[in-house]
């Protein structure tokens, strides 16, 4: 009797912790139509993907979207179609590059403000076909991803400042609106989202441009349940919708459509109850920009760990050249990450982010009865941790290296650290545990290693 009261309980509490991972999904105009929870997190576990930022604005250098009526004046913007012919482009290669960085999946912007396609699209002429490349780019780039096994999604700006139904004008753009309309514009949108689904069999839609007002709530909901009626296994960010409250790019409330936050160039806040991804660009710019200066090795190391340590995916962002190739240097700033993945890709892939919070100098992620602990600074001769209630840590070693030995001290864990760092850009640290990491509550450590840090400093100071 006491095992069956006892599993009834257990039922109810891991019901109510399914139910947390349900978050988001249609909005409360489809109650019934939650996340698709084994897509979500199949995708989640892939935790490091690449963003593509394409199209012609490559041949000004400029930034996407933006710098039309800006930098480079409308008209002209709207005609560099005719000259986008990216002879150099390689599918495999870009599939590659990826693959080389240790990313698992890939999103292309196949429409972004500017309007323009990169693929084949029955309903426009303003696509790839109509530039002297005639190459259907996404549809060589998802039957590459297929093959070397990188899960492939497409971004879609829902604003477009280029299509004369959408009723917002940007950049100075004479065209009067008085004949736009946003109905007809939803027809073209979800022709152009069933082209992208049952053509291309883009797995995750990443929308954009939702913020105008030309788009609303209502509008969000109903093409969320329209592209899941199409896929029932697509996931779809959170800006199909307004409930995005600003570049931190979390949800506000339930009652939005959408399946994970998108914070854009930052980090995520510490959450692991609802799923997020951070964008963040390799270089300053989302489009090519020649010089265009880039993060360092360190930099990208560290994004990808804090980003994991607070329990989200990073889509890291690279664009293509005018010619179609990536630039050498991003390429190998890619392979570099890679080659710190294939070191230590145990501490991120298939995590989930904890139990110790996220400080700037170190973070950490848990998977099965282990804690991956990441340090950006060298704290010294040790680290201290605060205790973990109800667990026994039963070994720390450097990953792939040596045993360290570890003191219990009022109420903290002192681990003895190797007199410098194993690697400068993030040394990871696997604590194995008697139980389960996953059930540990977060912990705040800041304090205690400020403390000790201090400490440190002191006695440094004294002899
Ligand atoms: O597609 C990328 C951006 O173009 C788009 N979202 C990512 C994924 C984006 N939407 N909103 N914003 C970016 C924020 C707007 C920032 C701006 Fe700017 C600051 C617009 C103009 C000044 C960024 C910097 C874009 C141009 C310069």
């Amino acid at each position: 009797m006491k095992t069956f009261i006892l599993s009834v309980i257990l039922f109810f509490f891991s019901e109510s912790l399914a139910a947390q991972v349900l978050v988001g999904g249609g909005g409360e105009a489809n109650p019934d139509l939650k996340t698709n929870v084994q897509a979500l997190k199949n995708w989640q576990a892939l935790r490091f993907g690449l963003f593509i930022h394409w199209g012609p604005v490559t041949l000004r250098g400029t930034e996407i979207g933006w710098s039309r009526g800006r930098e480079v004046p409308i008209e002209e913007y709207d005609n560099l179609y005719k000259e986008f012919n990216p002879v150099l482009f390689n599918a495999k290669e870009w599939v590659a590059a990826a693959k080389a960085a240790g990313m698992k999946y890939l999103i292309i912007t196949s429409k972004h403000h500017d309007g323009f396609c990169l693929w084949d699209s029955k309903y426009t002429d303003y696509d790839i076909m109509s530039s002297p490349f005639k190459r259907d780019v996404l549809k060589e780039l998802a039957e590459e991803c297929k093959r070397q096994d990188i899960l492939f999604g497409t971004y879609y700006s829902i604003l477009d400042w280029h299509h004369p139904d959408y009723t917002t004008r940007h950049g100075g753009d004479p065209r009067p609106v008085g004949q736009s309309d946003m109905n007809r514009y939803i027809v073209y949108l979800k022709n152009q989202i069933r082209e992208l689904i049952e053509i291309y069999h883009t797995n995750i839609l990443w929308f954009d441009g939702e913020w105008e007002d030309s788009w609303d709530h209502e509008k969000g909901m109903d093409l969320y349940r329209y592209a899941r009626g199409l896929r029932d296994d697509i996931l779809i960010n959170n800006r199909v919708d307004k409930g995005r409250k600003d570049m931190q790019g979390m949800t506000l409330s339930q009652k939005f459509a959408g399946d994970f936050g998108t914070p854009e160039q930052r980090v995520g806040a510490f959450e692991i109850e609802r799923p997020w991804e951070s964008c963040i660009t390799i270089c300053r710019q989302w489009a090519w920009k020649p010089n265009d200066r880039m993060k360092s090795l360190r930099e990208c190391i560290q994004t990808l760990a804090k980003t994991a340590g607070g329990g989200g995916n990073l889509l890291l962002n690279v664009s293509p050249m005018l010619d179609g190739r990536i630039e050498q240097r991003q390429i190998d700033r890619l392979r570099g990450m890679g080659e710190w993945l294939k070191k230590n890709g145990e501490s991120i892939y298939g995590t989930q982010g904890g139990p110790f919070k996220p400080t700037d100098w170190m973070v950490s992620t848990r998977k099965g009865n282990q804690i991956f602990i990441h340090l950006f600074n060298w704290p010294g001769k040790e680290l201290v941790l605060p205790e973990l209630s109800g667990c026994q840590i039963l070994s720390a070693r450097l990953m792939g290296g040596r045993e360290m030995k570890i003191m219990h001290r009022n109420g903290q864990i002192a681990i003895q650290l190797p007199p410098d760092p194993v690697d400068e850009n993030d040394t990871v640290i696997v604590l194995k545990l008697d139980k389960e990491s996953a059930t540990i509550p977060p912990l705040n450590v800041t304090e205690n290693i400020i403390r000790d840090l201090v400490s440190c400093r002191r006695r440094q100071l004294a002899t």
